[in-house]
C-alpha cells in the first residue's frame, strides 16, 4: 500500500494525521474480528478446520472404548456418500469405495483411506481340516481373514474381534462328532445325503437355482429376480460345517467369479434375504472371508429401495436393477406387504449394518417394529397383510403357518441374536404368544394340540407343515418367559412337536403333507388332495433339532431318523432327492424338484440333530429362517477393546 503525503496537511510518521492514524487502526482491527468472527459463525466447514486447527484436532477419535464413534462416522461417510453417489440406494460396498475406518485399534483412531480391497489368499484347506480334527492350525484357519480384516488392517468390521466375542469355537471341539457310535453313523449318513445332494447339483444344475433330478437339469425360477446359485448360496455353511471341504471350495469359487449381482430382474425380497443375504452372511462370519462380506453388501444395498413406501413397509417384488422399483405381489390382497416377507428381514438386516457400519439397515426394520408395535391388533393377533401405503391391516387372517410364520420366529430370534438386550422384541414375542394360545392353541378329541388358523374371528380347524416349526420357536423361547410360564412353554414346544411327528407317522411314507387337520374325523392327516405332497421341507425336522438340545430325550433323535429313511426310501432318486406328491401312496410319484432349502435347511438340521451341541453352540449362534447361522451381537464385547465375551465368561462372577 502506499501512502501519499497530502498537500497542506500536517503530517507525522507516514505521512498521515494523528485522527486519520486512528481510523485506519480502527478499520484493520475491525477487519480482523470480522475474519475470526467469520471462523466460527460461519457453517461448519472441513476445510476452514483444516487450516485453522491442529491436526489432531482435526481427526475423530477411535480409540478404545470409542468404537462406536468410529462407527457412526463410518455410518455418516458412507450414508453422505451413498446419498450423493447412488441417489436411488444402490451403492457400492464399502470395501470397494475406498474408504474405509480404521475400527477399534486402542488407542489410536483416525480416519484413513484405503483404495480397493486387500486381496488374500484362500484359507487353506489343510488347515480346516486339521482344525475339524482339533489340531492346531485351529487359530489359523479360523482367523484367516484377520489379516484383513483386524483393525490393524483397516476394514470396517473387526472380524478378529468379533471371534474373540464368541462364547464357544463355532465348530466344536471336533466339529460336533458325537461320542456315541450309532449316533455317529446316522450324522455320517446325512453327510452322504448332502454329499448325493450337491454332487448331482454340480453335475446336471450348476449355476442354476435348484436341480430338477429326474429330468437331471437345472430350474431357474422367478423368486430371485435374475439371481443364479441359489443352491451354491444355501449351500455354503452346511458344506462348511460337515468338512465337505472340497465341495464348499467349489462353491466359494463359484460366488467369487460367477455371482452375479448386477441382474434386473425382479425378485422375492423375501427370498432373496433370507437365502442369498443369509447365505452369505453365515458364510462369512464362519470363514472370515472377505469376499462373502463384499457381496452380501452390494446386495444387502440393492434392496433398500424395495422400503420406499409411505409407510416404510417394503412391498414384497423389487427389480434388483437400477430402477429399483416395487411392487406388491399380484395375489396378494389390494396391493398389501405379506407379515411373514416384511417381518422376516430383522436378522439379516441387523448383520448388514454390524457389517458395513452403515445404521440404515438397522433404522429400516426398527421401523417396521415400531409400526406393528403401535397398530392396533385384533385380540393381540397379527393378520397377515397389511398396506404399506396406510399401514393398516388389509383383512384378518392370522396364521402361524404360511403368510405369518416367520415374523413370529424372528420376534423371539431378534431378542436372543440382540444378546438379550431387544426388550421391544421380547414384549412383542411374549404378548403375541399369549394371543395365539388364546386363539389359535387348539386340541383335538385325540388328544392332539396344534394351531389353527384365524379368519376374523372364525377358526379353521388346519395347521400347515410349515406351521411345524412353532414347536422349536416355543421352546427356544421357553427359558425367556415368565418364570411361571417356562416349564408351560417348554411342554406346549413338544406336544406341538409330537403332532407335527404325528403328522408324518399317519402317512404311508412317513413323511408329513402338506397341510394335515382336525375336522370331519381327522387327525394330523391331510383330507384333500391338494394337501398331500411334501416338498422336502425342514419345518418338523427343524422342530426336532430344537427339542433335542433343550430336553436330550432321545425319542427326538429317533424320529429325525425315521425321517431320514424316509427320505431315503421316497425321495432320493438316481440324481438327487426329489419332493413327493402324495405321502400317503407308497408309489411314490416324484415331482422332480431339488429344493435349495433341502440343502440349507433339512440336512443341515438333521446334522446338527445327530452332532454334539458344540457345534453350532446355541449360545452363539441365532439361526435364520433359512436355517442360516448368524452370530449373536455382543455390543459390550465388540465395543471392549480389551476383554472378551471368552474372558469375561472366564471371570468370576
Ligand atoms: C424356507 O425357505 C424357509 O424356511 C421359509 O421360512 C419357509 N419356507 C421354506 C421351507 O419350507
Amino acid at each position: 500500500m502506499v501512502f501519499r503525503k497530502l498537500p497542506g496537511v500536517s503530517a507525522s510518521g507516514m505521512g498521515l494525521r494523528l485522527s486519520q492514524k486512528f481510523v485506519f487502526l480502527l478499520f484493520l482491527s475491525g477487519l480482523v474480528t470480522l475474519c475470526f468472527a467469520a471462523l466460527f459463525f460461519l457453517p461448519d466447514s472441513v476445510r476452514l478446520k483444516r487450516i485453522f486447527l491442529s491436526k489432531s484436532e482435526n481427526q475423530p477419535a477411535t480409540a478404545a472404548g470409542s468404537g462406536m464413534a468410529a462407527e457412526n462416522d463410518a455410518s455418516e461417510r458412507s450414508k453422505s456418500q451413498r446419498d450423493q453417489e447412488h441417489p436411488r440406494g444402490v451403492t457400492s460396498a464399502k470395501g470397494e469405495s475406498g474408504v474405509v475406518v480404521i475400527a477399534g485399534g486402542a488407542g489410536r483412531g483416525g480416519l484413513a483411506r484405503f483404495k480397493g480391497l486387500t486381496r488374500k489368499t484362500p484359507p487353506s484347506y489343510e488347515a480346516t481340516e486339521e482344525r475339524l480334527a482339533g489340531g492346531k492350525a485351529q487359530e489359523d484357519m479360523t482367523l484367516g481373514s484377520d489379516k484383513d480384516s483386524s483393525p490393524d488392517s483397516g476394514a470396517t468390521f473387526a472380524y478378529k474381534k468379533f471371534r474373540r466375542c464368541l462364547l464357544k469355537p463355532p465348530l466344536g471341539r471336533d466339529g460336533g462328532k458325537p461320542g456315541d457310535p450309532k449316533t455317529d453313523k446316522r450324522r455320517e449318513k446325512v453327510k452322504e445325503m448332502m454329499k448325493f445332494a450337491w454332487d448331482n447339483y454340480k453335475q446336471y444344475a450348476w449355476g442354476k437355482n435348484e436341480l430338477r433330478p429326474l429330468t437331471k437339469n437345472g430350474h431357474i425360477g422367478n423368486m430371485f429376480g435374475g439371481l443364479r446359485g441359489a443352491s451354491i448360496i444355501d449351500s455354503l455353511d452346511t458344506l462348511y460345517i460337515m468338512g465337505l471341504l472340497d465341495e464348499y471350495n467349489d462353491a466359494k469359487e463359484w460366488v467369487r467369479i460367477n455371482l452375479d449381482l448386477t441382474s434386473n430382474g425382479e425378485a422375492s425380497l423375501f427370498e432373496v434375504n433370507i437365502r442369498y443375504v443369509g447365505g452369505l452372511l453365515s458364510a462369512y462370519y464362519l470363514t472370515g472371508e472377505e469376499m462373502f462380506k463384499t457381496k452380501v453388501l452390494e446386495l444387502g444395498a440393492k434392496l433398500l429401495p424395495a422400503f420406499n413406501t409411505p409407510t416404510g413397509i417394503p412391498r414384497g417384488v423389487i427389480n434388483l436393477g437400477s430402477s429399483g422399483s416395487s411392487w406388491s405381489w399380484g395375489w396378494a390382497s389390494a396391493g398389501s406387504s405379506i407379515l411373514a416377507e416384511f417381518g422376516t428381514l430383522h436378522l439379516e438386516f441387523i448383520h448388514l449394518s454390524e457389517l458395513s457400519g452403515d445404521p440404515i439397515y438397522t433404522e429400516k426394520v426398527m421401523n417396521i417394529r415400531k409400526l406393528l408395535n403401535k397398530i392396533e391388533k385384533p385380540q393381540g393377533l397379527y393378520p397377515n397383510f397389511l398396506s404399506p401405503v396406510s399401514g393398516n391391516w388389509v383383512q384378518h387372517h392370522v396364521s402361524i403357518g404360511g403368510l405369518g410364520d416367520s415374523f413370529y420366529e424372528y420376534l423371539i430370534k431378534s431378542y436372543l441374536m440382540s444378546d438379550k438386550t431387544d426388550e421391544d422384541a421380547k414384549n412383542m414375542y411374549y404378548n403375541a404368544l399369549e394371543a395365539i394360545e388364546n386363539n389359535l392353541v387348539q386340541k383335538s378329541p385325540g388328544g392332539l394340540t396344534y394351531m389353527a388358523e384365524w379368519r376374523g374371528g372364525i377358526l379353521d380347524h388346519k395347521m400347515g407343515h410349515l406351521a411345524c416349526f412353532s414347536g422349536g420357536m416355543i421352546g427356544i423361547g421357553a427359558d425367556d418367559g415368565a418364570p411361571d410360564k417356562r416349564q408351560h412353554y417348554l411342554d406346549l414346544a413338544a406336544e406341538v412337536t409330537h403332532t407335527c411327528h404325528e403328522s408324518y407317522d399317519r402317512s404311508a411314507t412317513k413323511l408329513g403333507p402338506e397341510a394335515f387337520r382336525f375336522d370331519g374325523g381327522a387327525e394330523a392327516t391331510a383330507t384333500r388332495l391338494s394337501d398331500r405332497y411334501y416338498i422336502l421341507r425342514p419345518e418338523v425336522i427343524e422342530s426336532y433339532m430344537y427339542m433335542w438340545r433343550l430336553t436330550h430325550d432321545p425319542k427326538y433323535r429317533e424320529w429325525g431318523w425315521e425321517a431320514v429313511e424316509a427320505l431315503e426310501r421316497h425321495c432320493r432318486v438316481e440324481s438327487g432327492f426329489s419332493g413327493i406328491r402324495d405321502v400317503y401312496t407308497l408309489a411314490d410319484s416324484h415331482d422332480n424338484m431339488q429344493q435349495s432349502f433341502f440343502l440349507s435347511e433339512t440336512l443341515k438340521y438333521l446334522y446338527l440333530l445327530f452332532s454334539d451341541d458344540d457345534l453350532l453352540p446355541s449360545e452363539d449362534w441365532i439361526f435364520n429362517t433359512e436355517a442360516h447361522p448368524l452370530p449373536v451381537v455382543r455390543k459390550s464385547c465388540l465395543q471392549d477393546a480389551s476383554v472378551t465375551a471368552q474372558d469375561k465368561n472366564k471371570l468370576p462372577g
